[in-house]
């Protein structure tokens, strides 16, 4: 249906709609579901919005593996309660791309098969409690660096979505950050788990702001609809600013040599990840891609009588409101 809607609304593009479009959007206007907008506009943002969801819901996967596993009751509870959240985030989201007429069922599908993204950064694994401070550290930090800006992302029920989730994601970088805190200055065996989880989660949360800008595909555009505020490479940017200084304090060592403050630009200068390893991980070849999938393929498949069941329950409702009337 969407891809359908997607074709016959391209037709329609007519350079004086396009240019009225455009004048709104320069003004800051905010765009709403029932507002005329380009084809290539909508399908951007199903796109991002969508791979967005997805995110959020497999990015549940590699934290939910340690609610059984947390060291206390209060960081057990914690823990659930972010993974809680970002079920949330995941639903919003569907929402706010619902309303651009694909259905969750669709986007569902189109996971599923491969025919949709996640963040490359669900697809690493958790091996140790650090590591579920890196990740509330490093990826919730990353996710915020990025989200705050699409606060202000043109389509209305997108940045209306994002005021909300950014609200949430900040406690889950402090409660991530006070995990590394409490085994920064812990025993010597936990300071060398936290430094593991530091070394092995820097790189792919570089990675989750996408390629360079000079691979970015969809950035130009993106950036001239105000879908994107930032570019790729801003946005790392100031996550590296903002983390070396995080992790100085917790007498962590990023895992990179060449790491210098240059007075100049008024930032660090950092090595980029390594770019073959973040388009084999989006080709299905990283260490959890497969995992990840299946999982949610799984639940997929074991939720099916519980939606059948709500449409039975939903036909029989409208079959008898069609009876009385
Ligand atoms: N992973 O042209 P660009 C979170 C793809 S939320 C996978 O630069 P764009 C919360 C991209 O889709 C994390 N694929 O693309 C949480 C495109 O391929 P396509 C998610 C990636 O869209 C924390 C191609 O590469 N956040 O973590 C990635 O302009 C803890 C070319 O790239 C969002 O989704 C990647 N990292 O910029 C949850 C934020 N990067 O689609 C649980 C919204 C790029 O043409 C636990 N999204 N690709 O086949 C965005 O801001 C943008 O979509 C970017 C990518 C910046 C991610």
């Amino acid at each position: 249906m969407y891809a359908q809607m997607v074709k016959s609304e391209a037709t329609n593009d007519d350079p004086e709609q396009l240019a009225a479009f455009q004048a709104r959007i320069d003004a800051d206007d905010k765009i709403e579901p029932k507002d005329w907008m380009p084809a290539g506009y909508r399908k951007t943002l199903i796109r991002q919005i969508g791979q967005h969801a997805h995110s959020e819901i497999v990015g549940q996967l590699p934290e939910g593996n340690w609610i059984t596993r947390a060291p206390t009751l209060e960081r057990k509870a914690i823990l659930l309660a972010k993974v809680q959240d970002e079920a949330g985030h995941g639903l919003y989201l569907y929402c706010a791309a619902e309303t651009l007429g694909v259905t969750r069922d669709e986007l569902t599908e189109m996971l599923l098969d491969g025919r949709m993204k996640y963040s490359s950064i669900f697809n690493y694994p958790t091996l140790s409690w650090a590591d579920i401070g890196a990740v509330g550290w490093l990826v919730d930090g990353a996710a915020i660096m990025n989200q705050v800006p699409l606060q202000r992302t043109s389509y209305g029920p997108y940045s209306r979505a994002m005021i909300r989730i950014c609200k949430e994601e900040s406690f889950h970088q402090r409660q991530g950050y006070d995990i590394m805190m409490k085994m920064a200055q812990g025993t010597e065996a936990q300071k060398k788990m936290a430094q593991d989880a530091m070394n092995r989660f820097w790189y792919p949360a570089l990675m989750m702001f996408g390629p360079s800008d000079k691979e970015s595909v969809h950035s130009a555009q993106s950036m001239a609809w105000k879908i994107k505020i930032n570019t790729n490479d801003e946005l790392r940017q100031k996550f590296v600013d903002q983390t070396v200084p995080q992790a100085k304090y917790l007498g962590l060592t990023i895992p990179d040599d060449t790491l210098a403050w240059n007075e100049e630009k008024g930032g660090y200068d950092f090595a980029e990840p390594d770019w073959s390893e973040f388009f084999d991980v989006l080709k299905g070849n990283g260490p959890c891609n497969t995992d990840r999938l299946n999982a949610r393929n799984k639940a997929w498949d074991d939720g099916a009588w519980v939606r059948e069941g709500l449409l039975a329950h939903a036909e029989k409702k409208n079959a008898v409101r069609h009876a009385a009337e």
